[in-house]
């Protein structure tokens, strides 16, 4: 059902009564999708959360994990992140439709906490990539939009355009890795503060390119188109919280996570979202 709809949210919740729900639904794109529709990032992200939690409560959902991201945080803040700086301050300008409206889905989980006693959490993954992902040229983030790019730069023949300078950095986190650690909060996690989910290591775009040129085997030349947006230049996170609690947690290096995402894209090219 489309979860903008609150009726249609209530029904299908009362009708299938779960126990936990998790709630990754949102509008959700890369750089240029976010500052291309700022408004319906912003409306149709609020109008699905609030839907969704009050949907859930009604219908005797004992617990919501609900998806947050680092993108949301404050752009000007004491490098690395920490949980609690969620709402120390402006999110970048690139983004800040989908960024307050995530905001305000941590603040309605803690609401419901307050008034409820229900047991909404949330978490806040680093850029998610993988098989699925969105691999669209324009609306895709980063990681789909290069390997789309880099296939159809290698069958073509043609140059392998990268947006922006290639010095901005990230922390990317591999999907399967991603449901594990859900799977876990679904069943463990039972804070009211949110926590991050990610490996504290930062790579550059200029790295990650090269992941995916090597994952293609690509030759062709490869050109930095700076009249594109790069967003934020760093959003780094401090993972300690996360390590208190999985101190053994392996994440999916970024070679072999792009390697996986490739060899899955190749394969699923016909059906994949582009
Ligand atoms: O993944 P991305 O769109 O999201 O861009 P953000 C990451 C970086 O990759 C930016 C560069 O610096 C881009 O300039 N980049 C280089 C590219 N080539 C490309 C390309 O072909 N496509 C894309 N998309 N980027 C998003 C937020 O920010 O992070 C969202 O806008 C969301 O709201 C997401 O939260 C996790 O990391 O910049």
């Amino acid at each position: 059902m489309d979860l903008r709809d609150f009726q249609a949210t209530l029904d299908y919740f009362t009708e299938h009564e779960a126990d936990t729900v998790i709630h990754c639904a949102a509008k959700v794109g890369g750089v240029m999708a976010n500052m291309s529709y700022m408004g319906e990032f912003f409306y149709d992200s609020m109008a699905m959360n609030l839907n969704v939690l009050e949907a859930a409560r009604r219908s005797g959902v004992r617990k919501v994990v609900s998806f947050l991201s680092t993108c949301i945080y404050p752009d000007n803040v004491k490098y690395p992140l920490v949980e609690n700086d969620l709402h120390m301050g402006e999110p970048h300008e690139s983004n800040f439709g989908y960024a307050y409206a995530k905001r305000m889905l941590e603040v309605q989980s803690r609401a419901y906490r307050k008034q409820y006693g229900v047991n909404y959490v949330c978490v806040v993954p680093t850029n998610i990539y993988g098989p699925n992902d969105n691999f669209n040229l324009e609306g895709g983030h980063v990681v789909p939009a290069l390997i789309h790019k880099c296939y159809l730069a290698k069958k073509n023949n043609t140059p392998l355009v990268i947006w922006g300078s290639g010095k901005p950095l990230r922390e990317f986190v591999y999907s399967e890795d991603m449901g594990k650690l859900i799977n876990w909060a679904a069943l463990d996690y039972e804070e009211e503060t949110p926590i991050i989910f990610s490996n504290s290591e930062e790579i550059s775009i200029k790295e990650l390119v090269e992941a995916v040129v090597e994952a293609f085997d690509f030759q062709g030349e490869i050109i930095y188109d700076e009249t594109k947006p790069e967003g934020q230049y760093r959003k780094p996170t401090d993972n300690s919280k996360l390590r208190s609690y999985l101190p053994d947690f392996e994440f999916t290096p970024i070679k072999e996570g792009v390697k996986k995402t490739v060899d899955w894209f190749v394969e699923n090219y016909e059906d994949c979202r582009k």
